[in-house]
């Protein structure tokens, strides 16, 4: 039985939403919260532990593991895609080192749980874009997919030369309302939902038809929940699961947006993460996570529409956005 979680990352996109999410089933006390940022919510200062933690600091991550007596961790801490192009080195550091020291420290301090994502950035033009299956050509063109398609060989040898348990897989770009993204290339997915509530129109850094695979949140927090809570032993794969919600383009949700605000307007001025874009599959095969630890997504695009308009013109009510 899982005890006590630590959270790396935990102030960012997923993370912010995550800790909660874990703490409603594992309970407030039992779920570290940690970022390098020292700003954190109120909500999760209030609702349970948060450290100050620098992945790159090993020394730390194995005092907090001690002071908590954690027993699972989920990494999260990382440099996303578009960051990660600006500074490649900056990725490499953050994304490999940091993940071998939270893979080692949970070898040596016997950690019973691991759960490290993966992303759709593991994937490179070489790889069939359409339907793109689990197993594949992992040859990305970018550092974070680099260090992504690393993070997951590495979880694996982890799983095969020391029995332990590390878990994975590949997001698709996440759509949410909570915390804005950190930096990556599906963030327009984001952003045009603010912008449509803020000023009714957007400007996209991605062409009209770029199709991609996206997410939203609660099928982001189901997904991830369900893989830290199978059964081990039934799984097939390990760090690297596909799974897919549905895939759009800019135009496709400007298309949904305007079925609920019919003056919205896009426009597009593309930037360097039209190729990074480029570089990505448009559509996802999870059979297999389907298959090991049933996952199924909840949320279409007109249904993901409606509740980030609803949740995100509520906040603009209120004057906080
Ligand atoms: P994010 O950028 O929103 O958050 C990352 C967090 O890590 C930030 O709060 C940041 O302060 C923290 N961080 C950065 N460097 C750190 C360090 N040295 N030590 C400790 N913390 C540090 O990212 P996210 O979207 O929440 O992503 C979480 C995980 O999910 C990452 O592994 C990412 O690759 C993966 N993922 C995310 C998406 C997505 O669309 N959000 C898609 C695919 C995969
Ligand atoms: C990014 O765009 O970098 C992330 C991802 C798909 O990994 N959202």
């Amino acid at each position: 039985m899982i005890k006590k979680i630590l959270i790396t990352g935990s102030s960012g996109q997923i993370g912010s939403e995550l800790v909660m999410a874990l703490r409603n089933i594992y309970g407030g006390e039992n779920v570290i919260a940690s970022d390098l940022c020292p700003n954190v919510s109120e909500k999760i200062k209030a609702s349970g532990p948060f450290e100050q933690l620098n992945v790159l600091d090993k020394g730390t991550i194995a005092d907090v593991i001690d002071k908590y007596k954690v027993d699972a961790i989920v990494h999260l801490a990382a440099i996303l895609s578009a960051v990660g192009e600006k500074n490649p080195m900056l990725a490499l550091n953050v994304n490999i080192k940091g993940m071998l020291y939270v893979l080692e420290l949970a070898r040596e301090k016997k950690i019973k749980r691991v759960l490290i994502p993966s992303s759709i950035a593991v994937f490179g033009p070489t790889t069939p874009v359409d339907n793109t299956p689990q197993e594949t050509i992992l040859r990305p063109t970018t550092m974070y997919g680099i260090t992504k398609v690393t993070g997951e060989l590495l979880a694996d040898y982890y799983v095969a030369n020391y029995g332990m348990d590390i878990r994975g897989l590949r997001y698709p770009g996440i759509i949410s309302n909570e915390t804005l993204p950190g930096g990556g290339t599906t963030d327009y997915a984001v952003a045009i939902y603010y912008d449509a509530v803020k000023y009714g129109k957007y400007e996209c850094f991605l062409s009209e038809n770029t199709m991609l695979p996206m997410m939203y949140m609660p099928d982001c927090l189901k997904a991830t929940v369900d893989l830290f809570q199978a059964d081990f032993s039934k799984l097939k794969h390990y760090s690297n699961f596909n799974v897919g919600a549905f895939s759009v383009t800019p135009k496709l949700i400007a298309e949904s947006i305007k079925k609920y605000m019919p003056g919205f307007e896009i426009t597009y001025k593309t930037d360097f993460r039209q190729a990074i874009a480029d570089s990505w599959p448009n559509s996802i095969d999870d059979s297999c996570a389907r298959e090991e630890w049933g996952w199924k997504p909840s949320f279409d695009l007109d249904a993901m529409t409606q509740d980030m308009l609803k949740v995100i013109g509520e906040k603009h009510k209120q004057g906080l956005i």
